[in-house]
């Protein structure tokens, strides 16, 4: 353990050594020590000086406007002496500007890995050992904060224990993580079986899996739902890896995957209150073809208003995705106790429950959203060096 964290740092060292900068067209190049080659562009340079003209040092927040570079920029002194820093003197107006070298390290623009945290895809194996925290140990360090968002960023879900069966927690701990996010279900929600209900949700049925509110613009990013009572025999809950099912599904049937992620289809819910609609894919992707969304819920699906040509050949491939999606080899089942809550990615982790009995005794499970971004922001705030939230 120790002689791998030891080579780790050394590889990390290397990385952020210059060995030399020269300039190549309108870009500066930069060899590492660890044999890596960076290029970039001067204008990109110049634009992001850390100095205290450029960036309000209180803010970090950029000062200038982007008119007030001069168009050609160009280096006309560099200057790699200072230890770990870059210093450049810029043409035209001798502005200076000075990087540090693991800053630049950081910003290889030649590979997007730096960008992103691959999802970790699973199926039915996972059931062996659930992404789980401890909502104790969540508050208790930052450390244990952090491991339970890294589990719910790699999974797209964690089940936290030992949250007290008191209502409303479940906003609090939506709150913790994130900021709740209001809906016409209201801030929080009771999913219990009601007599008149105005959805499925709140009943005793099956649900199969889905995506939750697709008929909301934007989607929830996040769902938490939070047991406060499982006295009725069924209930148990069903969760699948929307991304590895849709990386299936572009094995299975390329051109299904195809129609999936090009065409816009219709979602609706209406109740007194609310008349809520939205077009999505089923499979969203971003421009390099990676899976970003899904949103799939056959209970608020609308009449499909594709073009009469698109009909036939959507059916089949959204027949063919939900067979996918169906299959227990994906899906990991998960009976939750009381004082368990379920945190999911509602754009990647399809969730869904078997039949419950209130004949023999209650369920009670509370639910809210919350927005994906404060969760992200959060897991890099405890990853600040010697943060002590
Ligand atoms: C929901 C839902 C699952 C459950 O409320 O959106 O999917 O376990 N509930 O009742
Ligand atoms: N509830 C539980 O998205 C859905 O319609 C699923 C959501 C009603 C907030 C149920
Ligand atoms: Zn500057
Ligand atoms: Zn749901």
């Amino acid at each position: 353990m120790s002689t791998t964290a030891a080579s780790n740092e050394a590889k990390t060292a290397d990385r952020d050594i210059v060995v030399r900068v020269t300039m190549r067209g309108r870009r500066l190049a930069v060899s590492w020590l660890d044999g890596r080659e960076t290029l970039y562009p001067f204008i990109w340079l110049r634009d992001n000086c850390p100095c205290e003209a450029c960036r309000d040092q209180k803010s970090g927040q950029r000062l200038s406007d982007i008119l007030d570079l001069p168009a050609e920029v160009a280096p006309r002194r560099l200057d790699v002496s200072v230890t770990d820093n870059l210093v450049i003197e810029w043409e035209p107006d001798g502005h200076k500007s000075r990087y540090r070298t693991s800053w630049l390290a950081k910003h290889d623009l030649g590979a997007s890995a730096w960008r992103r945290n691959e999802p970790k895809p699973w199926g039915a194996e996972l059931g062996a050992e659930l992404p789980r925290a401890d909502w104790n140990e969540i508050l208790g360090s930052p450390a244990g904060e952090r491991e339970a968002l890294i589990r719910f960023r790699d999974y797209g879900f964690v089940v936290i224990g030992a949250v007290p069966t008191s209502p409303g927690m479940v906003a609090e701990v939506g709150s913790r993580f994130g900021h709740v996010r209001v809906t016409n279900y209201g801030r929080i929600f009771d999913v219990v079986s009601k007599p008149t209900a105005n959805n499925l949700a709140y009943t005793d049925r099956a649900l199969s899996v889905h995506t939750d509110n697709p008929y909301r613009d934007p989607v929830p990013g996040v769902q938490l739902l939070h047991c406060l009572v499982a006295d009725a025999p069924g209930g148990e809950n069903i969760l699948v890896d929307g991304f590895r099912a849709a990386e299936e599904m572009r094995r299975r049937d390329a051109a299904g995957f195809d129609l999936l992620t090009r065409l816009y289809v219709p979602f609706s819910f209406t109740d007194r209150e609310a008349d809520l609609r939205a077009h999505a894919p089923i499979i969203s992707t971003d421009r390099e073809g990676r899976v970003t969304e899904i949103r799939f819920n056959n209970r608020s699906a609308d009449a499909l208003d594709l073009p009469l040509e698109a009909i036939e050949s959507w059916y089949t491939a959204y027949r063919n995705f939900a067979a996918i999606l169906h299959e227990t080899a994906g899906e990991v089942r998960v009976r939750l106790d009381p004082g368990e809550l379920l945190m999911m990615a509602n754009n990647r982790v399809l969730h869904g429950r078997t039949a419950f009995d209130t004949s023999v005794g209650r369920r009670h499970l509370q639910g809210c959203y919350v927005d994906r971004d404060g969760l992200d922001s959060r897991l890099r705030v405890l990853g600040r060096r010697g943060s002590r939230l």
